[in-house]
């Protein structure tokens, strides 16, 4: 299959775009670098040295001689050029990352917030609306997140994607359909991923797009089986305050001695994921697309369910860290239950990795190697989902990045 990868030089795009090549479909990739230019922005950088996308790409084409493509475009903002790409290459299938996924940045400052839905929705919008015009019948594989659910299932398990709703009709019948299922976003960022699943419904009904949409737990662990071949395919490996998740965070901070921090109680519950079963979950949704005409298929890609305090137990127990509990500076629930249903990728073959799998050799291998490259002064969060005091606007004006 030809693939184009839109956001193909993240976290989970860069090793899904090595897998897909490894599985022998032909790969481009698409990025602006808006996640390298965050770096800058934030004086943070991956704990991983990763290599420029250049580099990364020869390192493929030795190690593999495969090659990757690759087209600088901004898909939210350069809509001519997404569109005369898709023209010229017209691919059997789409893999959408490209989005700013970091839930404190989304709630950093009104440029951020503004940002992340321009940067998101625009995103989303202009990949349909250049399929539609450039008459493709390309199957869209897009990472949406379990956050459009919120975490509070009070005993439900979440279904994927859809609840079955009865309400009674004028003559007194029951009509049971199929909705989707009530959204209940956290942050600004998770707020765009349920902004994006109306604009899947349209297209799908309208345009009979065939789109998968996979609601993505939190990722954890760094290296894929393609991304360990060669030191310049390493993958990155985000640990600072906003862009760091929670489970890669407490593996770097048990690496270099800095007490785990726990926000809140750590009741909060969330789904997890390997990044090993993030690559193999793409590559089975796109090699079983949907028919023209059905609904957009949503699946929950995640494999494990954990609360943030037993996370940071466990990896206390295995390297003697301490937990901090540091004040929460998110708005969320300070404990929830999740239940979560992942039949539909377990029924395509997915096999998990699992943290009682791979947590240690995680610690050992990553953290552990790469510890010098840490700055602990990015590690807490400072970004506050409620303001304690006036935002300071300067620089923020127009459309320059606050730097
Ligand atoms: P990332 O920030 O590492 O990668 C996103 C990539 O998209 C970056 O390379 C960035 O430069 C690019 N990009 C952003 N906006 C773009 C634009 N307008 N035009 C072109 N390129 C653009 O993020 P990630 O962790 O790889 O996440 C990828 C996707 O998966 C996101 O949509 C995210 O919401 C979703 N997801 C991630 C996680 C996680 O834990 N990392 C969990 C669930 C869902
Ligand atoms: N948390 C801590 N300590 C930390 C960091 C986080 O206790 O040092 C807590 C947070 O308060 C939150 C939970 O851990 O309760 C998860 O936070 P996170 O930063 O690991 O994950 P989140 O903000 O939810 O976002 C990440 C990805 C996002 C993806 C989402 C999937 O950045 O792209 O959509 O996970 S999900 O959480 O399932 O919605």
């Amino acid at each position: 299959m030809r693939i184009l990868i839109l956001g193909g030089d993240g976290f989970c795009g860069w090793p899904t775009s090595l897998h897909l090549s490894a599985c022998g479909h032909d790969v481009d990739i698409v990025d602006n670098f808006a996640r390298r230019d965050a770096d800058l922005e934030l004086c943070a950088d991956s704990l991983t040295p990763i290599e420029p996308l250049e580099v990364r790409r020869a390192a493929w084409y030795q190690v593999t001689g495969r090659d990757i493509g690759f087209h600088r475009i901004d898909v939210a903002r350069d809509y001519e050029a997404l569109l005369a790409l898709l023209q010229d290459t017209r691919p059997d299938a789409i893999v959408h990352f490209a989005e700013q996924r970091a839930a404190p940045y989304s709630m950093k400052s009104s440029w951020h917030k503004r940002y992340t839905v321009d940067n998101n929705v625009g995103s989303t919008h202009n990949l349909l609306a250049a399929i539609v015009e450039a008459q493709l019948d390309a199957h869209v594989v897009h990472l949406g997140t379990m956050g459009v659910y919120g975490y509070g299932t009070a005993g439900v398990t979440l279904p994927e994607g859809y609840l079955a709703v009865r309400m009674d009709a004028q003559d007194g019948s029951e009509v049971e359909e199929e909705i989707l299922y009530p959204v209940n976003p956290g942050s600004v960022y998770h707020m765009t991923k349920t902004l994006d699943q109306l604009l899947f419904a349209f297209y799908a009904k309208n345009d009979e797009l065939r789109i998968t949409d996979l609601h993505q737990g939190i990722v954890w662990g760094t290296q894929t089986p393609e991304t360990g071949l060669d030191d310049r395919l390493i993958n990155r490996f985000d640990y600072d305050g906003d862009y760091g998740t929670v489970l890669n965070r407490f593996l770097m901070q048990a690496a270099i001695g800095y007490p785990l921090t726990v926000h809140g109680t750590g009741g909060q519950t969330r789904a997890f994921i390997h990044i090993r079963d993030t690559v193999r979950c793409v590559q089975l949704a796109v090699e079983a697309p949907p028919e023209r005409g059905e609904r957009v298929r949503i699946y929950n890609q995640m494999t494990e369910v954990h609360r943030v305090i037993d996370l940071a137990g466990m990896i206390a127990r295995l390297t003697g860290a301490e937990i901090d509990l540091v004040g929460n500076p998110r708005k969320e629930a300070s404990h929830n239950d999740l239940l979560v249903s992942n039949r539909n990728l377990l029924e395509l073959g997915l096999d998990p990795v699992t943290l009682a799998d791979d947590l240690l050799q995680e610690v050992t291998g990553i953290a552990e190697r790469f510890k010098d490259r840490c700055d602990r002064e990015r590690i807490p969060c400072r970004s506050r989902w409620v303001a304690e005091a006036e935002t300071d606007r300067s620089g923020l004006e127009g459309d320059a990045r606050p730097v």
